[in-house]
């Protein structure tokens, strides 16, 4: 349809040339339908480039997967993966190119990496994944008896009193109770006696009868003879013990057989003169003493408790015996030179005891007794070891 053709119904022949459009202005001139030819082969120079890429794209893809690697069984691979605790792998490849995947079961959380790939230099990229149970107080972290809250991804120690910190592993100093860390045991032990926990300290405490020591852990005996603080009546005479004092009122024997004995000490009872004709007199003891020996509780033993002699020796021999006594037993006597003897403790005593041994020293000269005393030992031991 060029301009100036005829229109329809213009009374013309009609031209084999299409018939105008009723509008001119939608005719396109030469110039623009070439402008229009050029638009569209441009589009689609651009559209083959952009097939041809993505043909070229798969090609290489192809190509890829049908590399030596993808048909050569002996493939390169990475090193077997540990599969975490409480969970799973997913993926068995370890060939380089490929991927594995982890989860853990319900109730973990993984830690690490989710997926790891097989890298070109046969390393797998990412790091191990450990599965951790929700439950943050699974590995029961709270120390000391300390209640564990599960928390989200954290959990809370609620600490018994005296210990603090996150995990109730630091002593609050105010509350720690000395005595149950160190007096249970010999070798840590704080306190001779017994042990009071206090907030902040602690106190050694003594069993009645005693006194703290200066050093404020030892126990020392309270000497109620020497500080008036007993109960011994009149003609009673006070013997401190370890823990206590005894009042004790020694007597001398009753007179007997022409025998009898003046009292010449608190201690000590002699024999008055014998009649002349009495052989009973003269072979009872010339001399009585009284000897009261506190002792603790378990002291070691061998142990020299006494010793015994005489002032006046006019024989040539002395013989020490033990005569009575309920303390037979755990004592015995030895001569320990010419004119003494001693008394031993030959096994522990157990206190609270009382034990009495009586010991005779007999003098002689050319085999013929001269004369005799007589030793009455009282000990007393304490029901404590100090
Ligand atoms: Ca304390
Ligand atoms: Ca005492």
């Amino acid at each position: 349809c060029m301009p100036g053709s005829p229109r329809a119904g213009t009374g013309r022949v009609v031209s084999p040339a299409p018939p105008c459009p009723l509008f001119p202005q939608e005719c396109l001139n030469r110039q623009q339908a070439l402008s229009v030819v050029r638009q569209m082969q441009k589009l689609l120079v651009a559209q083959e480039a952009a097939h041809l890429r993505g043909m070229r794209g798969l090609r290489h893809q192809l190509s890829l997967l049908q590399s030596p690697w993808a048909r050569d069984p002996q493939l390169p691979t990475c090193p077997q993966l540990a599969v975490p605790l409480n969970g799973r792998m997913l993926g068995r490849s370890l060939r380089v190119g490929h991927e594995v995947h982890f989860v853990c079961d319900s109730g973990f959380r993984l830690l690490g990496s989710e997926t790891r790939a097989c890298r070109h230099n046969r390393t797998w990229s990412g790091t191990q994944p450990f599965c951790r149970s929700m439950d943050d107080c699974s590995s029961n972290p709270c120390a000391n008896s300390g209640t564990c809250v599960d928390g989200n991804q954290s959990y809370t120690c609620l600490c018994p009193p005296g210990w603090s910190g996150p995990n109730c592993q630091s002593p609050i100093y105010s509350y720690v109770d000395e005595c149950q860390l160190y007096q249970s045991s010999p070798q840590t032990r704080i306190c001779l006696h017994d042990c009071l926990n206090l907030p902040g300290s602690y106190r050694c405490l003594c069993p009645p009868g005693y006194l703290l020591h200066a050093d404020r852990n030892a126990c020392e005996d309270v000497n109620e003879c020497a500080g008036k603080q007993h109960n011994c009546t009149q003609g009673d005479l006070c013997i401190n013990t370890f823990g206590g004092h005894r009042c004790v009122h020694p007597k001398c024997p009753l007179p007997r057989h022409n025998t009898s004995y003046v009292k010449t000490s608190a201690f000590q009872c002699e024999r008055n003169p014998c009649p002349m004709d009495s052989r009973a007199c003269q072979l009872a003891a010339n001399s009585i003493s009284f000897h009261y020996l506190p002792l603790q509780a378990n002291r070691t033993v061998p142990r020299v408790l006494f010793k015994m002699s005489t002032t006046r020796f006019l024989g040539d021999s002395l013989r020490f015996t033990i005569t009575g006594g309920r303390g037979q037993g755990v004592f015995a006597v030895r001569r320990s030179d010419r004119q003494t003897g001693e008394l031993l403790l030959t096994s522990p005593v157990a206190g609270p005891a009382t034990l009495e041994v009586e010991l005779e020293m007999s003098e002689f000269s050319h085999k013929v007794l001269l004369g005799k005393h007589i030793f009455k030992v009282t000990a007393f031991v304490s029901p404590y070891v100090f």
